[in-house]
C-alpha cells in the first residue's frame, strides 16, 4: 500500500486548490464584462484516501497504476445554468494552453443507463512541486444546476442501497433524470429573456452602488 498517503495526494491538493482559483477566476472575468457567466459555482475535493482504496479494489487498480488508472483523484465541479453552458465552457478548456484534455465523456448527448448526465473531461495538469514539475490527472465534471440536483440525491441513495436500488426506485429516479433534463431544455428555451433580466439586474445593482457611493461622497463634503 502507498506507504505515505500524505505526501502521495500533496501534488492532487495543490492541483485542486489552483484549478478551482483559476475556474472561479473564469466566472468573474464574464462578471467584470458585465456578460452572462457559463460558470455558476465550482467545488472541487481530493478523493477521500478510504474511497481510492474502495476504488482500487472495485476496480482491480494495482498501485504502480493508480496514478494513471484512477484518474478522478482530483476532482472539480462546475456547475452552470444553461446546458448551452456546458458546451462554451468546453470550449473554453479546449483552448487552454495551462492543461491538456486526455479524455471526454459526453454523457449530456449520451446519458447513463442510471439517468445520470453530465460532461466528464480529464485533463494533465502540470503541478510545480520544489522537486521539479510533476504531470497529474484531473477529472473535471460539468453540469447545470439540475443535473447536479439529481446526482446529489442519486448520490446519496447510493449509500443506503449500494447501488442495488429497488425496480419502482430505479424507474422513479430514471423518471425524475428525465423531467430534470425537461427543466434544462425549458430554461433553454427561455434563455435569452432569463439572461436578459440577469444582466439588468446585475446592473441595476451596480447603479445603486455607484449612487451610494456619489452619496456617501458628497455627505463627507464640508459645505462652504
Ligand atoms: P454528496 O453530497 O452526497 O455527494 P463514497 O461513496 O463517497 O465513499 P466515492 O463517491 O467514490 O465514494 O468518493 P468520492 O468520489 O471521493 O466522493 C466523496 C465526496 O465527494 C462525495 O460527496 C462526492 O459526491 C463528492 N465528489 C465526488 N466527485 C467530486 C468532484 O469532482 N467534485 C466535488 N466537489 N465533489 C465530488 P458526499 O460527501 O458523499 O456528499
Ligand atoms: P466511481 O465508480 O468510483 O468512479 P472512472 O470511474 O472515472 O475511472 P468511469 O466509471 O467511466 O471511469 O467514469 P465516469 O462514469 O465517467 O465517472 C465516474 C464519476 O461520474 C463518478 O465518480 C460519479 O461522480 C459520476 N457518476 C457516474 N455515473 C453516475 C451515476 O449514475 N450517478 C451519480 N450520482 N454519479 C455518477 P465516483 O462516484 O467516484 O464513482
Amino acid at each position: 500500500m502507498v506507504e505515505n498517503w500524505k505526501k502521495f495526494l500533496m501534488p492532487y491538493e495543490q492541483a485542486v486548490s489552483e484549478l478551482k482559483i483559476k475556474l472561479r477566476g473564469m466566472r468573474k472575468q464574464y462578471q467584470q464584462n458585465n456578460e452572462h457567466a457559463p460558470i455558476e459555482f465550482v467545488t472541487g475535493r481530493v478523493k477521500p484516501i478510504d474511497s481510492i482504496k474502495e476504488k482500487m479494489q472495485r476496480r482491480y487498480i494495482t498501485e504502480d497504476l493508480l496514478e494513471q488508472d484512477m484518474q478522478d483523484i482530483a476532482g472539480l465541479r462546475i456547475m452552470c445554468q444553461f446546458v448551452e453552458d456546458i458546451h462554451e465552457i468546453v470550449g473554453l478548456l479546449h483552448q487552454r494552453t495551462d492543461m491538456k484534455i486526455v479524455e471526454e465523456r459526453d454523457y449530456v448527448s449520451n446519458v447513463k443507463p442510471s439517468g445520470y448526465r453530465s460532461y466528464h473531461i480529464v485533463i494533465e495538469y502540470p503541478v510545480q512541486l520544489i522537486s521539479g514539475e510533476k504531470l497529474i490527472l484531473a477529472e473535471i465534471q460539468i453540469r447545470t444546476m439540475s443535473m447536479n440536483f439529481w446526482a446529489t440525491i442519486e448520490h446519496s441513495l447510493n449509500y443506503k442501497y449500494q447501488g442495488e436500488f429497488p425496480e419502482t426506485l430505479k424507474a422513479r429516479l430514471k423518471r425524475a433524470a428525465e423531467a430534470s433534463f425537461m427543466l434544462d431544455k425549458e430554461m433553454s428555451e427561455i434563455r435569452e429573456e432569463i439572461q436578459e433580466a440577469q444582466q439588468l439586474f446585475s446592473y441595476g445593482k451596480w447603479q445603486n452602488a455607484l449612487e451610494k457611493a456619489t452619496e456617501n461622497d458628497s455627505e463627507g463634503e464640508t459645505p462652504d
